[in-house]
């Protein structure tokens, strides 16, 4: 016996992952439903490479009462409306969204790092999925934090287009035509130009000058990996379909080498190190694509602070930052309080 579970948003760029990481790791499923708004209503989804076609039901007419997990990539307008009617109804949410993140009553998960948060899941039958960006870094940083104790983390990112959705990606698409064709390149989902650039602004400015998704990085890294934890951020789009990069400078308690680092890395559970000090001896995004690991490069010490070091880490923001942490999260729940059969 199975598991009934629903995608909401099955037709967005992080639903349609969602389907295809279940079918691959042939997540336990009597039944999947794919749900998306009124506009997606009959379209066919495929479940992953199985050939077996989905054909989405309406979100505003869907029952959730007897549906034992869903998790939703919908983005946090329907999420705010439908998430609570089906956690309602008996089934856990395992929401992609940011508007549960920081609720103290929500458990904010990577399962690699805080697994036994998962507790209190019952609160509200509702689970976070923390942002792309925060996932791979704390998958990341958490055998680091265990060995030497991490004080400090200076984060500069570089945010492949699909983090903004479709629209992000056709936009880079379209716009590196235009310009081969000589045509205008106008921003639409972006702010300035993303062909051939690089954008240092994703999602909005705060007051203090820093942009939510910094802000993001920092208070989801305390919730998720240690509230000691010091974090700044600098987020940046840069034109790449799939794979964010984030460039990592750490500040440790206690010395720790970078031949030490890369011992405890390598067995590290999410991790895979790659670092032969050589050309092409490191991961770039493309290279993660459909890849579930967090991918870690160029370990060296910083003789600049104490006990420093500098990471190159690697991932497919629509895996491990996104529906592959929800399944794994799924995964977990069924391990420990969800049993079936
Ligand atoms: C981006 N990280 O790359 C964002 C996308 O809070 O889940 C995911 C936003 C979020 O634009």
């Amino acid at each position: 016996m199975g598991y009934r579970v629903a995608v909401v948003g099955a037709t967005g760029n992080v639903g349609r992952e969602m389907l295809a990481v279940l079918a691959e790791r042939e997540f336990p499923c009597d039944e999947v439903a794919a749900v998306a708004s009124s506009r997606s209503t009959g379209m066919e989804v495929e479940f992953g490479d199985t050939g077996r076609m989905l054909k989405c039901r309406n979100l505003e007419h869907f029952d959730f009462a007897g549906w034992d997990i869903a998790l939703f990539a919908a983005g946090s307008g329907p999420t705010a409306e439908y998430a609570p009617k089906a956690a309602a109804a008996g089934c856990v949410v395992i929401d992609n969204s940011s508007l549960y993140r920081m609720d103290p009553d929500v458990p904010l998960i990577v399962p690699e790092v805080n697994p036994d948060a998962i507790a209190a899941y019952s609160k509200r039958n509702i689970i976070a999925n923390p942002n792309c960006s925060t996932a791979q870094m704390v998958v990341a940083l958490k055998p680091l934090h265990d060995a030497a104790g991490i004080k400090r983390v200076v984060v500069s990112t570089y945010q492949s287009v699909s983090g903004a959705g479709k629209a992000g990606m056709d936009e880079l698409f379209e716009q590196s035509r235009a310009i081969f064709v000589g045509d205008q390149a106008e921003p639409k989902k972006f702010t300035k130009q993303i062909a051939f650039n690089v954008i240092p602004h994703i999602d909005s400015f705060l007051d203090d000058g820093s942009t939510k998704e910094e802000w993001k990085m920092v208070v989801e890294t305390k919730k998720i990996l240690d509230p000691k934890v010091k974090v700044t951020a600098t987020c940046v789009r840069v034109p790449v379909f799939v794979g964010h990069s984030e460039a990592i400078n750490l500040e440790f308690e206690r010395e720790i080498s970078a031949e030490q680092a890369m011992d405890i890395l390598r067995e590290a559970p999410g991790v895979m190190l790659v670092d032969k000090r050589a050309d092409g001896g490191y991961v770039t995004p493309i290279e993660c694509v459909g890849d579930a690991a967090t991918f870690v490069s160029r370990v060296r010490e910083d003789p600049t602070v104490e006990n420093g070091l500098n990471i190159w880490c690697v991932s497919d923001n629509l895996r491990k930052g996104a529906a592959l942490n929800a399944v794994q999260i799924a995964e977990l729940l069924g391990r420990r309080y969800l049993q079936k059969g």
